[in-house]
Order: structure tokens, then C-alpha cells, then sequence
């Protein structure tokens, strides 16, 4: 029979950190303080924690982590509120905008926005979105395009891509039978009350930093009351595409912008920026 001298380690591992001197390196970059510091359940390299993060920088950086709302999804995103360290509302499947729409109304001085994925968006909350768009609405909606159902493992979306392969679409989607995806920004943005609308991706440091650019936009323009601010995101679901998350970038690159190109689909007109400046002015008096 082992004694306990066999069992215990003979020697003793030496598990001090290494010597850290903070003040020798420049701090570059830092999580933003309006997230929970937790560890999030996304799969590696997906664009929902991306994302998130770059919300809550602009977020952060506006100073209105007070003043901001935001409504989750059902999906993988579905724990949104577990990250982002604001307000949050849970909304059922698809209704996300008609959600948004009573908080804003009730509550017209907040930043309210949705997040919300293609299944969630454009397959079953499709109604609730163009209508609360038509309305004009005074929310933002951050829409996570990655063409398929990722959290339910992959089923296809209204966003399919042509010939793209998923669970419920194995031999390639076949638009003659299931029609062709649909291009929620650009649909979205033929009605009078959408605001500002553009479709950026965050494959890469240059995308990642014109959605950042997009969405500190659409916070801003908000503060007009002038109507629904779209922000597409075109997002990697390395899992569902079975692909690693190299070649989900990539895939972005040479597929996806085929059927979603990228950049604004719809601008405020000058007088609307013109104001805006004159609201921060106003605010800096
Ligand atoms: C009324 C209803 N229908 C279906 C579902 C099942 N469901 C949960 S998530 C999901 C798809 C989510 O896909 P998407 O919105 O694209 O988000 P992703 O996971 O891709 O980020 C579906 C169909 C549900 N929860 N409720
Ligand atoms: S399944 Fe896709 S969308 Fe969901 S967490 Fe994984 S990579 Fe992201
Ligand atoms: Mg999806």
C-alpha cells in the first residue's frame, strides 16, 4: 500500500509570478469599464464578443452608460446582458424592435438599440422591424448578419447565401425553391423612417474600425430624433461555416460581400449632421 510520502510531490513547484513592472510599458489597450468582466461563451472567433465590445467602447466613451438601454436577442447572443454592464431587456424571439419601440417611447431621453442576429431579425422579427423602421422609430439597431441560425446549429437563414451549405440546406441553397437572401440593409433603407443605414463587417482591423466609426454614428445621430439608425454587421460564425476563424475572415472577404457589399446605404442629409454639431456645441456651452 503507498505511503503518503509516495503520493505527495516530492518537490515543490515554484508558482510565483514573474516580476511585473507596470510602469515600463505604455497601457494600449484596455476592456472598456461599461463591460462585465467576465469570460464570454462565444466560440472562438466569432463576431458577437467583437462586437459587443465595440458598443460598449462608444458607449464608454459618449458617457452614457447611465443613459443607454439596450434589448437583447434570442440566438447565440442571447446572454448579451451578462456582458455589456447597462440596462437590458430580454425580448422574445423577434421582438426586439417592437421592445425597444415602448422603451424609447416611454423613456425618449435614453439610448435605446437592439441586437439582434438574421434568424432573429430577418426571418421571424422581419414584421416588427420594418414596421418600427417605418415608423421612424428612434432606436438603433445593431444587426449581426452571419447567414445562418448559428446558436441552433446552423440552420438556414433568410440571409443564406446562394449555394451556401447549411443543416436544413445540405446541398447548397437553391434560390429558384427558397428565394434569394434577403438584403435587410438595403430594404430597410427604402423606408421614410430610416435615418442612417450602412453594412460594415469586423474581419479585419480596418472593418473593425469603420463599424466602430458607424455605430459612435448612430449613437450620436440619435440625440436628433429624427429616425431609426441600421448598422449591419456582417459577423464570422467560424462554427456553423466549419471553418476556422482564418478562413471565416477571408470567407468574408471573397463571398459574402458578393451578395452584402459593404459601406453606407443611406446618409443623413447635411442640415441633420449641421444640427447634431450644433447640439454638442450647445452641450459644451
Ligand atoms: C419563437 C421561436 N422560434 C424559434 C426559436 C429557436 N431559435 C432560437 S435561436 C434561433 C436562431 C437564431 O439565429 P440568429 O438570430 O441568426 O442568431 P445567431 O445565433 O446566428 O447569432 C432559433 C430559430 C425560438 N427560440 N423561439
Ligand atoms: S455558433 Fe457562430 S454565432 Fe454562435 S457563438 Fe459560435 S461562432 Fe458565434
Ligand atoms: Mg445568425
Amino acid at each position: 500500500m503507498p505511503t503518503e510520502e509516495d503520493i505527495l510531490p516530492t518537490t515543490t513547484l515554484d508558482v510565483t509570478a514573474p516580476a511585473c513592472h507596470e510602469e515600463e510599458y505604455e497601457m494600449v489597450y484596455h476592456k472598456p469599464s461599461t463591460m462585465v468582466d467576465v469570460s464570454m461563451h462565444y466560440c472562438p472567433g466569432c463576431a458577437h464578443s467583437l462586437v459587443h465590445k465595440l458598443i460598449m467602447e462608444v458607449v464608454e466613451e459618449m458617457n452614457i452608460q447611465e443613459k443607454t438601454i439596450g434589448v437583447a436577442p434570442v440566438g447565440c447572443s442571447v446572454f448579451a446582458y451578462d456582458y455589456m454592464d447597462i440596462d437590458m431587456q430580454e425580448a422574445a424571439h423577434g421582438r426586439a424592435c417592437a421592445v425597444a419601440t415602448g422603451i424609447k417611447r416611454l423613456m425618449p431621453d435614453k439610448y435605446v438599440f437592439t441586437y439582434q442576429g438574421d434568424g432573429d431579425l430577418a426571418a421571424i422579427g422581419i414584421g416588427e422591424t420594418l414596421h418600427a423602421i417605418n415608423r421612424g422609430e428612434n432606436i438603433l439597431i445593431v444587426f449581426m448578419n452571419n447567414a445562418v441560425y448559428g446558436m441552433t446549429s446552423g440552420q438556414m437563414a433568410p440571409t443564406t447565401l446562394p449555394g451556401m451549405h447549411t443543416t436544413t440546406s445540405p446541398d447548397g441553397r437553391d434560390v429558384s425553391y427558397y428565394g434569394a437572401p434577403i438584403k435587410v440593409a438595403e430594404l430597410m433603407s427604402n423606408l421614410p423612417g430610416a435615418f442612417y443605414v450602412t453594412r460594415q463587417a469586423v474581419n479585419s482591423a480596418n472593418a473593425v474600425r469603420r463599424t466602430k466609426k458607424a455605430l459612435q454614428n448612430a449613437f450620436k445621430y440619435q440625440q436628433l430624433h429624427k429616425g431609426t439608425c441600421l448598422v449591419e454587421i456582417i459577423g464570422n460564425c467560424p462554427s456553423n461555416w466549419k471553418m476556422t476563424p482564418v478562413e471565416a475572415s477571408r470567407f468574408i472577404d471573397e463571398e459574402m460581400v458578393k451578395t452584402f457589399p459593404l459601406g453606407d446605404i443611406k446618409l443623413p442629409n447635411a442640415a441633420a449632421i449641421q444640427s447634431l454639431t450644433n447640439l454638442s456645441s450647445d452641450h459644451e456651452r
